[in-house]
C-alpha cells in the first residue's frame, strides 16, 4: 500500500525549489504544475508528502497555518507540485489572511501552467464554504480538481463511505462529477495511489 507505482516513479525525486510569498516570486509560468489546496490543517502538506513518498519534503505541523507561503516542488524539469497556504485558520494575522485571500483567486486566474487542483479537506468534517467556493470556480473554469477527504483513517469504513456520499451530492450540485471525491489518508497512505494516478493523467495530458 505504501509503495509508488512504476509508472508514477518520479514524484519520488521531488525536490524542494522554492518559497515564494507572492505570484511573482513563482518560477516563469512554463511546463505543468498541480497545486494543492484547502483549510488550514486538513493535511495538505502531509498528502503531498504521502504523494511522493517522502516524510519532510513539505513541513507538516500540529499548528495550523503552518504553511504561509506557496511552496514549490519540482518533479522534473516541466512538472511542479504547489503546497499552498491554508485558508479558514484565524489565528493567522489578519494580514497574512487578506493577502492570501487575494493571490489565490489571482493564482487560478492568471497561472497558466496550473493544470489541476487538489483540495484536501478533512473526511470528518461538512465542506464549508470556501471549500464550494474553491471547487465552483473550478467547474466554472473547467480546471481539473480532485477533492481529497483526508485523514479517513479516523473513520470506520461506513462513516468514511457515508462522508464521501454526502460530498459527492454536493459535487453534482456544483457542476462536478461525483468521482471528482475521493477518500484518502496521508498516514495509511489510502487512496494514495488513486490520487497519484490523477496526477499523472494531469502531467502528462499537455506533453
Ligand atoms: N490521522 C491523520 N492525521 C493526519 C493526516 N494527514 C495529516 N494529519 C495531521 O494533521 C495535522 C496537519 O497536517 P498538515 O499536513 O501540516 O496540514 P496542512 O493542511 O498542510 O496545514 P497548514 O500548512 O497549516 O495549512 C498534522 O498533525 C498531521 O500529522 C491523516 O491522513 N491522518
Ligand atoms: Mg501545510
Amino acid at each position: 500500500m505504501n509503495s509508488v507505482s512504476p509508472q508514477y516513479g518520479y514524484f519520488r525525486r521531488a525536490r524542494f525549489v522554492m518559497s515564494a510569498p507572492n505570484l511573482t516570486d513563482l518560477p516563469t509560468d512554463r511546463g505543468i504544475e498541480i497545486a494543492v489546496a484547502g483549510r488550514s490543517n486538513a493535511g495538505k502538506s502531509s498528502v503531498l508528502n504521502a504523494l511522493c513518498d517522502q516524510r519532510a519534503l513539505a513541513r507538516t505541523s500540529r499548528t495550523p497555518g503552518r504553511t504561509q507561503h506557496i511552496v514549490v516542488f519540482d518533479l522534473d524539469a516541466d512538472r511542479r507540485l504547489l503546497d499552498l497556504p491554508g485558508f479558514g485558520y484565524a489565528q493567522v494575522g489578519r494580514a497574512v489572511r487578506e493577502q492570501w485571500a487575494q493571490t489565490l483567486p489571482d493564482l487560478l486566474q492568471f497561472r497558466r501552467t496550473l493544470a489541476g487542483l487538489v483540495i484536501v479537506a478533512d473526511a470528518r468534517a461538512p465542506l464549508k464554504a470556501e471549500e464550494r467556493g474553491l471547487l465552483s470556480w473550478c467547474s466554472g473554469a473547467a480546471l481539473p480538481v480532485r477533492l481529497a477527504l483526508n485523514k479517513c483513517d479516523k473513520l470506520t469504513r461506513q462513516e468514511g463511505l457515508q462522508a464521501l456520499r454526502s460530498v459527492q451530492q454536493s459535487l453534482v450540485t456544483l457542476g462536478l462529477k461525483a468521482t471528482d471525491a475521493m477518500l484518502v489518508s496521508a498516514a495509511s497512505k489510502q487512496g494514495i495511489d488513486e490520487l497519484r494516478g490523477w496526477l499523472h493523467a494531469g502531467f502528462t495530458a499537455r506533453t
